[in-house]
């Protein structure tokens, strides 16, 4: 297969009026239509759209499902549903999955141009640059996931609000991956040895340590965490962090009930400190003590 670029592209406009094989539906668990982008595409769509979701029973928050356009340009309509805004910062792994969902579901159907709107941040309360900035970590995420599928993403904001905020979302992603430290990304890259890596990917290793540094300083619940295999750069997949514990040194993480999670199980306590100096010296461990990652692939 030919190797076609990935596309991201921040746009303004009205997601219903696109040229793209498929559009994004920011809709409710019922699936039946509603106000906001979901009352447009509805509207635009006609009855057939409806008739359609009337046998998808619903879907659940964060997750995705998928009709055809019926009176619209775009052939498919992916219909996700983003979480309610609650305060807090808790579901916004949950909103990043909408996206990360959206994606794979599109792609399955041989999707390769789709428009997103600003999922949750109309109705459902999201705060702009919040639901700003995951819409951008979570489309890089799956992006740099899968750099070979030549998918072209479109972020379509329906007023200059959003488009602004789009914009600096982006252009904070973009600083962060340059490491300047002016911008703290949603997301961040942890490299693995093979087996560590495959381990994690099939859900076996859901503990990863590193040292509490700096950069492990800035990591928090519901970051993502893109992790590469270091044998081979192009293999990777994206990660939730789930849980964050510091611990003074590696005997204290081992010792702890997460030891039946690191993927050194299998090892006696002191062997697994052991295994954990040929990445890092004594003397950085008691500078910084260690991290305790708990992860689950998107
Ligand atoms: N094209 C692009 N974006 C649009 C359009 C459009 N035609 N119309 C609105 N937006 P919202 P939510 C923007 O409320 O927050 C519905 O009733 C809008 O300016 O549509 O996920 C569903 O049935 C905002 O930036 O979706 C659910 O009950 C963004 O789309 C609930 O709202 C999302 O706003 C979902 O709430």
């Amino acid at each position: 297969m030919d190797n076609v670029k990935n596309g991201i592209e921040i746009i303004k406009g009205d997601i219903t009026t696109l040229n793209v094989d498929c559009i994004v539906n920011a809709a409710n668990n019922s699936l039946l239509g509603g106000g906001g982008v979901d009352g447009a595409i509805h509207r635009a769509a006609g009855a057939g759209l409806l008739a359609e979701c009337r046998t998808l029973g619903g879907c659940e928050t964060g997750k995705a499902k998928i009709t055809r356009g019926y009176d619209i340009k775009a052939k498919w309509v992916v219909h996700t549903v983003g979480p309610i805004y609650k305060g807090s910062t808790r579901d916004d792994p949950v909103l990043l999955n909408c996206y990360i969902n959206s994606l794979e579901l599109a792609a399955a159907h041989g999707v390769r141009s789709i428009a997103f709107p600003a999922i949750s941040a109309g109705a459902y309360g999201y705060p702009l640059d919040r639901a700003a900035r995951l819409a951008v970590s979570g489309v890089i995420a799956w992006l740099t996931v899968h750099p070979d599928c030549g998918m072209n993403v479109k972020l379509c904001c329906f007023d200059d609000a959003a488009y602004c905020a789009f914009l600096e979302a982006y252009n904070g992603e973009l600083k962060g991956r340059c490491n300047d430290g002016s911008y703290v990304p949603l997301y961040t890259e942890m490299r693995l040895a093979p087996e560590p890596f495959q381990n994690i990917k099939r859900g076996e290793k859901t503990v990863e340590i590193r040292l509490y540094d700096e950069k492990r300083r800035r990591l928090k619940l519901g970051d993502t965490i893109i992790f590469t295999n270091t044998e081979n750069d192009s293999e990777c997949f994206a990660a939730t962090v789930t849980a964050l514990r510091r611990f003074d040194n590696f005997k204290a993480l081992f010792s702890s009930e997460l030891f039946a999670q690191t993927g050194c199980e299998d090892m006696t306590v002191e062997r697994a400190v052991e295994s954990m100096y040929a990445y890092y010296t004594r003397e950085q461990e008691n500078r910084y003590g260690v991290l305790a990652i708990s992860v689950k692939k998107i």
